[in-house]
């Protein structure tokens, strides 16, 4: 006790949360390795020297010695266990050992592990040699056995055939965690096994394309994906990609307009800005990226390592491939000139009453040449608006606050449309051919979790989309798993996991929920967005997910942490509204997009019709969905859609937050650790009974393999009988009403002996069949 380090402070038990500690008792021994926390909160392993009563002495790596509690101590777990390749593996499952596992293995690039049934994939942020043929090769013919999402995607084929279910791979994690990263890996094993009919080098091909009209430069994320995805590949009976579908979730269209310093508008804008060849330049009258105001409100330009020229031509050939024509492409050009152009057109007073009207400028020019209209209709349809008052139209002006939403609001809505355009096409491409085909295999991508220091509409909708995700995950592995244990009467504790039930309920109450309130406040001729926000504190402040913040700011307990969210635009972003008038200048057009995006949004009923100015056919309003309502319902669908699929789930992690290799912040991992549930994931895989298997079935299975006959005997008796015949032992199984449970590993003795006993019996059916021949 003399050789005490007295600088090394005791540390006391209230810092230390172990949310989830093993179980076992801890016996400390002397010798044993043991975890203890550092004041900064990080995991140091020291070897205990003594123990006296409360106290123990442990040695550390640099020599020294430091006296702590000894119940603060958490067993380590021996060397030999060092880097296991799945969680489950672990003699003792801590937050410490877990973490230790996971930075062993990220140490020498190996940033895939399992835990349980879940992927967890840590982003090395830099190139590793862990793709490409060789390894599609190997983990094809199963000759490495490392986790891998080509083992994940492997698995999905293989259960599609087998089981002839629709499988999913559901990849989540908070921005820029590696989500659309691990995605393309996990289509590009898909396209390599299912391919040979052309169709998988399309599928590959829309990822540069998506990205480039979908991703952009945040505070987070260089490549964030800024709408969500769900690619269905499709296989016919033999194993063949036969086309794909692509399904996107509300893309973040206030980008196009408005961007925080630092972060860049869609990475579209850039390349065409800098790689468009001389033709093209001169068609569109096309200015370097600074000169937009569009894209220079942000003062950021370009990303370290991307050259956006270069990139352009790989969209280009991408666009070629899924068969948009030339003259599509240059249309394609076209429009997103004139939305950089739109950005430029100014206003001047035209009144005392402070009406504006649009500068005949560069600006109005370019955009009425690029989508084909008159000046004139141009000018027009950004300064005023028609209006009915009882029987009369009359023409109101606008404002110059009221003219740059127009113009903003036309930006937009021409950016989303295009977006939304290029995807049919896409769609149209891929489509599957006439022939029915077997069985398909999702891919969903969404935007990650985000938390800034100032959080909008868009991470309010972003956030609850991996609200929703994460209790599918939920779902799946805890609460299905269990309640299939708790349903067949075997004997189980149940294991507890974080429900995010109460947060999602937060949202979607009604009429008393975040949603509701927010399409309530967004139908009153006077909601603000103050008012808003007084209405959520008065009906939500008992709510323990939600918390009233000072002005016009609320806060949300979200399963990943707490978001504060400023109201500031959320009504107007909910409403989304484009004015008639701009519709039907898109629709007077001599341009065949403008024409296309215009009866798009006249014909569904959900797009932006409102406003309480228009009456519509016979004086009706016609009442739009709003953005809010709209992504709920299609979180709805695609929840469904996934249900139907056998899940795979893959947990993409952020080992720092400065997107640089080599770097592992424990904090940051853990944090992500414990919220996704990953730890809870492998402790009930551990204790739990994974393989399970009907009375009927395994009776039918090996009940050949039974001494004694058995021929009259219910299944459940045969089940017991063929247990007690193998000596499995008794904690290696439990006896449910309709089915036997097996911890893992269980079922391959017995497949081994059912094996070898078919075998032989084969050998020796052969060899009478010798004699008597
Ligand atoms: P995200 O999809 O999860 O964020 P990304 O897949 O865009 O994150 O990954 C962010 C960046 O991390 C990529 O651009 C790569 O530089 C790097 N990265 C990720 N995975 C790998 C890998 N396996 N190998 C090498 N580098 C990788 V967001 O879309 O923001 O939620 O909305
Ligand atoms: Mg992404």
């Amino acid at each position: 006790l003399d050789s005490v380090a007295p600088s090394l402070p005791s540390i006391s038990s209230s810092r230390r949360e172990r949310r989830w500690g093993d179980t076992t008792p801890y016996a400390v021994k002397k010798k044993l390795q043991s975890w203890f926390q550092l004041p900064n909160g990080n995991w140091e392993l020291g070897r205990i020297l003594s123990t006296s009563g409360t106290e123990s002495v442990i040695s550390l790596s640099n020599d020294k010695v430091a006296k702590v509690k000894t119940e603060d101590l958490v067993p380590a777990n021996p060397d030999i266990l060092d880097g296991v390749d799945d969680l489950m593996q672990l003699s003792y499952l801590n937050e410490p050992s877990v973490l230790y596992n996971l930075q062993y293995r990220y140490n020498q690039d190996m940033i895939y592990t399992k835990a349980g049934p879940v992927l967890v994939a840590i982003n090395p942020f830099k190139r590793v040699s862990l793709y490409g043929n060789e390894y599609i090769e190997a983990y094809k013919r199963k000759a490495v056995e490392s986790p891998h999402v080509y083992a994940i995607a492997d698995t999905a084929i293989r259960e599609m055939v087998r089981d002839e279910v629709n499988q999913s791979i559901i990849i989540s994690g908070e921005s820029g965690a590696g989500k659309t990263e691990t995605a393309k890996i996990a289509m590009q094993y898909l396209a390599a096994l299912g391919g040979g009919s052309g169709i998988e080098h399309e599928i590959l091909k829309t990822n540069p394309i998506l990205e480039a009209f979908g991703n952009a430069k945040t505070l987070r994320n260089d490549n964030s994906s800024r709408f969500g995805k769900l690619i269905e590949i499709h296989f016919s009976e033999t194993g063949k990609i036969s086309g794909a579908n692509i399904q996107t979730f509300l893309l973040e269209k206030s980008r196009v307009v408005q961007c925080t310093e630092g972060e860049r508008s869609y990475h579209i804008f850039y390349q065409l800005c800098a790689g468009a060849p001389p033709a093209l330049r001169e068609m569109l009258n096309l200015k370097s990226a600074d000169e937009y105001k569009y894209l220079n409100q942000s003062n950021c330009y370009s990303i370290t390592g991307v050259n956006d020229a270069e990139e352009f031509c790989v969209v280009k050939e991408a666009l070629d491939v899924v068969h948009i024509n030339k003259e599509d492409q240059q249309s394609v050009f076209a429009m997103l000139a004139a939305v950089l152009w739109l950005g430029n057109i100014s206003f001047i007073v035209i009144d005392n009453e402070n009406h504006v009207e649009a500068v005949e400028d560069e600006g109005l020019f370019n955009v009425a040449k690029l989508i084909g209209c008159g000046m004139d209709e141009l000018k027009l349809a950004l300064s005023t608006r028609k209006m009915r008052v009882g029987n009369d139209n009359i023409v109101q002006k606008l404002t110059l606050t009221q003219a740059i939403d127009t113009r903003d609001a036309l930006a937009k809505s021409i950016y989303a449309c295009l977006f939304e355009w290029l995807v049919e096409q896409i769609n149209k491409s891929l489509a599957v051919g006439k022939r029915r085909t077997g069985r398909s295999i999702s891919i969903l991508d969404i935007y990650g979790f985000e938390s800034f220091d100032r959080n909008s509409f868009e991470q309010f909708c972003i956030n609850y989309a991996n609200e929703r995700l994460q209790q599918h995950f939920n779902r799946h592995l805890f609460k299905l798993e269990q309640e299939e244990y708790i349903q067949d009467g075997i004997d189980w504790t149940k294991v507890e996991f974080e429900d995010n039930q109460d947060c999602l309920s937060l949202f979607e109450k009604r009429p008393l929920g975040l949603l509701s309130l927010l399409d309530e406040e967004s139908t009153f001729p006077n909601g603000t967005d103050l008012t808003f926000a007084n209405k959520l504190k008065q009906h939500l402040s008992a709510n323990s997910c939600f918390r009233g913040e000072r002005d016009k700011a609320f806060a949300v307990s979200h399963y990943a942490g707490e978001v504060m969210y400023d109201t500031t635009g959320f009504l107007e972003k909910n409403r989304d509204l484009l004015h008639l008038d701009s519709i039907q200048l898109l629709s007077s057009c001599s341009c065949h997009l403008p024409q296309i995006f215009a009866s798009s949004m006249l014909n569904r009923p959900e797009k932006p019709l409102v406003g309480p100015l228009y009456k519509l056919g016979g004086g009706v309003d016609s009442q739009k969905m709003s953005v809010a309502t709209k992504f709920k319902g299609q979180l709805f669908l695609l929840m469904k859609r996934l249900e139907n699929t056998t899940p795979h789930f893959i947990r993409c992690i952020k080992p720092n937050n400065l997107q640089s290799p080599g770097l592992y912040e424990q904090g940051l991992v853990l944090q992500q650790l414990r919220c996704c549930g990953v730890l809870e994931v492998v402790r009930i895989s551990r204790s739990g009974f994974p393989t399970r298997m009907s009375h009927q079935k395994f009776a039918r299975r090996y009940g050949f393999l039974l001494l004694e006959n058995v021929a009259s005997q219910d299944p459940l008796s045969v089940s017991v009988a063929i247990l007690h015949q193998f000596n499995i032992l008794p904690e290696m199984y439990q006896v449910g009403c309709t089915k036997l449970f097996f911890r893992t590993g269980q079922i391959g003795v017995l497949e081994d002996t059912r094996n070898r006993t078919l075998h032989g019996i084969l050998r020796v059916q052969s060899c009478f069949r010798g004699h008597q021949d």
